[in-house]
């Protein structure tokens, strides 16, 4: 790749512009010795892009042209094809998403917890639990809410930001992840965490998208933060309801405890919807059953594609 064109992502989206974070290797200017990792640039778009009908969210990888390295800003030229997308918030390329359920004050909601892990399983993007606020409950009770998830199938990170527990196993977590998108109900902690751990953060971003946050930086906006080893993190705006859209002969799949069993043995229906079908070979004792069960039947009598009730 020629000096005046990088790859890079975009970090943040700015009314009419974008932030892309670039590595500082690739930029050229060596009166910015002072600047570690990565550098963020103020874009714009290539019209053709728009006459494409690209629209460019962020987590895209995209090459960027006509750098001015003075001003810290440039034009991105073209977009590389995303290898995920998560809808709500929209961001591209998530490699992991970190579901924030908190142990109490709000209570772990069961049935938006599954919510949850199904969307991300519906992108195809790897949950991980983090369950906040644990100086709350006994260490008893946390025990049994761990045990639980796990035997769904699911990995969870227990934390406090109030005594630290668990804080620096998510760091090396998140710092092991591409991109990592913080995700849950609002209340939940996930911007007190993300504040936690900003202190690295605020070091590694530039003077450009420092002038950007100030007094302008909402939750309404997705933003990528610097974790450290090239790892980005977002924080989320909370939303307590998210949609779920699936064919019903898709639905089991995304419980990792029902693709156990798939993988074991095979139903004797291909088109087999695990209710009450002979020779089907899901465990009906199944903890999430019955939650499997009824939010299929609402799937299969509601006429337009299921939005998750
Ligand atoms: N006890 C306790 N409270 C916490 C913890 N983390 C966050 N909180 C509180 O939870 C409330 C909601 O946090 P916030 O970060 O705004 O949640 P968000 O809506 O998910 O971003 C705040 O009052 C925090 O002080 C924790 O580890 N322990
Ligand atoms: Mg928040
Ligand atoms: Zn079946």
């Amino acid at each position: 790749m020629n000096k005046n064109k990088l790859k890079g992502i975009v970090v943040a989206l700015k009314a009419n512009f974008l932030i892309v974070e670039i590595d500082y290797k690739d930029f050229k200017d060596n009166s910015l010795d002072q600047f570690p990792g990565k550098i963020r640039l103020l874009c714009t778009r290539r019209s053709k892009l728009d006459y494409q009908g690209l629209f460019i969210n962020v987590g895209d990888i995209v090459c960027v042209e006509s750098i001015d390295y003075k001003n810290k800003k440039a034009v991105i030229s073209e977009v590389e094809p995303r290898k995920s997308f998560l809808k709500r918030p929209a961001v591209a390329n998530i490699t992991l998403v970190a579901i924030c359920i908190s142990v109490d004050e709000p209570l772990i909601d069961m049935e938006q917890t599954n919510r949850f892990l199904l969307t991300a399983e519906c992108a195809n993007i790897k949950p991980l639990i983090i369950l906040t606020k644990i100086d709350l409950i006994t260490k008893n009770k946390l025990e049994s809410y761990v045990n639980k998830l796990k035997s769904w199938g699911y990995d969870c990170i227990p934390v406090s930001i109030h005594n630290s527990k668990g804080i620096d196993l998510l760091i090396e977590r998140f710092r092991k992840t591409k991109l990592t998108v913080l995700a849950g109900p609002s209340g939940v902690g996930k911007t007190s965490l993300i504040n936690h751990l900003i202190p690295t953060v605020s070091l590694s971003t530039s003077s450009v998208s420092k002038k950007l946050k100030r007094g302008t930086h909402t939750t309404r906006h997705v933003e990528l933060f610097a974790i450290g080893n090239g790892s980005l993190l977002a924080d989320t705006p909370g939303f307590n309801r998210p949609e779920i859209v699936c064919e019903p002969t898709d639905f089991a799949f995304l419980f990792p405890e029902f693709r156990m069993q798939l993988a074991k043995s095979r139903c004797k229906f291909r088109n087999c919807l695990h209710r009450d079908e002979p020779g089907c070979v899901i465990d009906k004792d199944l903890e999430r059953y019955p939650f499997y069960r009824e939010s299929l039947e609402e799937m299969i009598n509601s006429p337009l594609p299921y939005q998750g009730g």
